[in-house]
């Protein structure tokens, strides 16, 4: 019976070891206020606007225009005339984390665009040179690079609308512990030109506990009704 028993504990050990190590199972967090633009004034986001000449430049809220993949609302940018704008919100981003960060964009040309004419999302550093507004039919996509720490999204010179889509996942893991901006910049010369963001998520995941797994509940349930088994056995046999 002993051989039984040890027989039994050395097929069971590793399955038992197999099922507890079914996590570690993980979490994410978004640390973007107003990520989804559902409050109108776009709390957490700070504008800043460069109109060339008189004109409506502003971002706001909207229900009806093509941003809205997240809820009721997103954002969007209005431009009348020739001018550039920029959105930010600056982001601490804990010491050894993971991030990562992907939007909902799509950016629309209604007149005939120029090189001076584009939408960008950048994660970019905190200095007053990140958030100088692009200076129209002088300040190209390229040209305003500049204090770009990761690119998320960019359109450039091309006429016609855009659906709204998710950007590729990025992962900005190597800026843990930094405070870091996320940057929305709009430049109209032709234009007009509009942006429309929504479900800007950047996450960072944490690693939780080890869960027990179904497997590895079933295999604890069968190794105690096991272990009942051979008690009473045992229990019998003296
Ligand atoms: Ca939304």
């Amino acid at each position: 019976m002993a051989a039984v028993r040890r027989t039994l504990l050395r097929g069971l050990g590793p399955l038992v070891f197999l099922g507890l190590l079914a996590g570690p199972a993980s979490a994410q967090v978004n640390l973007v206020q107003n990520y989804s633009f559902e409050t109108l004034g776009q709390v957490g986001w700070t504008p800043v606007l460069n109109e060339a000449t008189p004109g409506t430049v502003q971002w706001f809220d909207s229900p009806a225009s093509p941003p809205r993949t997240d809820g009721a609302n997103g954002l969007t940018s209005s431009q009348s005339f020739i001018g550039s704008q920029v959105l930010y919100q600056d982001v601490v981003l804990p010491p050894a984390a993971r991030f990562s960060i992907q939007v909902a964009a799509g950016c629309n040309f209604s007149g005939s665009s120029s090189a001076f004419d584009f939408c960008r999302v950048d994660i970019t550093d905190t200095s007053a040179a990140s958030i100088i507004a692009p200076v129209p039919g002088t300040d190209s996509l390229a040209t305003t690079g500049g204090n770009v720490l990761r690119a998320i999204y960019s359109r450039d010179s091309i006429a016609g609308s855009q659906a709204q889509a998710d950007t590729a996942i990025v992962d900005i893991s190597s800026l843990a512990g930094q405070t870091v901006r996320v940057r929305v910049m709009v430049s109209d010369y032709r234009g007009p030109v509009a942006i429309a963001l929504d479900n800007v998520r950047l996450l960072q995941t944490f690693d939780t506990a080890p869960t027990l797994s179904p497997w590895g509940m079933l295999i604890m349930a069968s190794l105690l009704v096991v272990a009942a088994g051979l008690a009473l056995h045992r229990r019998n046999t003296r």
